[in-house]
């Protein structure tokens, strides 16, 4: 957070003294839940509203840009959606390649740089290479960081974490007394990010799903019983609202 206005200024009073006005959250993360049942609602099969949603990510995607939101971390396939019916699974795993066909020149316009957290390796090819693809293609861009979480499972990259800390362990390129939390933080696929300020999860539950466990760890959270498929700028801009209401609050104290 940076503070457009020095911390002390002894030139002027106690009294007339303002906050600066609270910063919008640079890292926004979403549980983009109810795209099945939007579908179901209208007899239409839940695939359709798995379809439907990838409009709403470009729609927020542009809402983000606008607001200069630094990064967005998308929760797209959790290594949980592997149970459901294979044939949703192989719908689902080429919804980036659809994505990415619709809007990929949008995004380059739009200066967003793509990245993904997750298992990519147990991942389709065709999935991994239409996503790989995106990310060579916008590596050089500086604007919004477009991040989405595919095949990822936090308690997951928690164990990857932890194997891969043991062996440096081991080969003495980590010492176990040196072990901190930035150590700890810099063996997750969020490695070199700063943690999301605001979580928020449309579709009507409140949990976390295994999705950041680690990251959210002082993060706001914001719920809304909207299905992703109608989650529109009018939602994020209350979420956006709603945050910075709670920072002032605390700030003020
Ligand atoms: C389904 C609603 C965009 C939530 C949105 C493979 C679930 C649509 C992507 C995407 C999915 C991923 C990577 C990328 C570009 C786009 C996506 C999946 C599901 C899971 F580089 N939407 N989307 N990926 N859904």
């Amino acid at each position: 957070m940076s503070m457009k206005v020095p911390f002390f200024n002894h030139k002027q009073s106690k009294e007339s003294y303002q906050f600066p006005e609270e910063a919008a959250p640079e890292h926004i993360a979403i549980i983009m839940d109810g795209n099945g049942r939007w579908a179901q609602k209208r007899g239409l099969p839940r695939v359709a509203g798995h379809k439907e949603g990838i409009s709403t990510v470009m729609k927020v995607v542009k809402a983000a840009v606008k607001l200069n939101v630094k990064a967005l971390t998308l929760y797209t396939f959790s290594t949980e959606n592997w149970k459901r019916p294979r044939p949703e699974v192989d719908f689902i795993l080429k919804l980036p390649k659809e994505f990415l066909h619709l809007y990929l020149p949008e995004l380059i316009s739009n200066n967003v740089r793509i990245g993904a957290i997750g298992d990519m390796e147990n991942l389709p090819a065709h999935t991994r290479e239409a996503v790989q693809f995106a990310i060579d293609r916008t590596r050089n861009n500086d604007g919004l960081r477009l991040n989405f979480a595919l095949n990822y499972g936090s308690r997951h990259e928690l164990i990857k974490a932890m194997k891969e800390m043991y062996a440096d362990i081991n080969n003495e390129k980590l010492s176990l007394e040196e072990l901190d939390e930035q150590h700890v933080s810099q063996y997750l696929y969020t490695a070199g990010m700063p943690e999301p300020d605001l979580l928020i999860r449309t579709g009507g539950e409140k949990r976390l799903s295994n999705f950041l466990l680690w990251q959210l760890a002082y993060t706001e959270f914001w719920f809304t019983d909207v299905l992703w498929p109608d989650f529109s700028e009018k939602e994020f801009l209350q979420a956006l609202e709603e945050y910075r209401q709670r920072k002032r609050r605390y700030g003020g104290i």
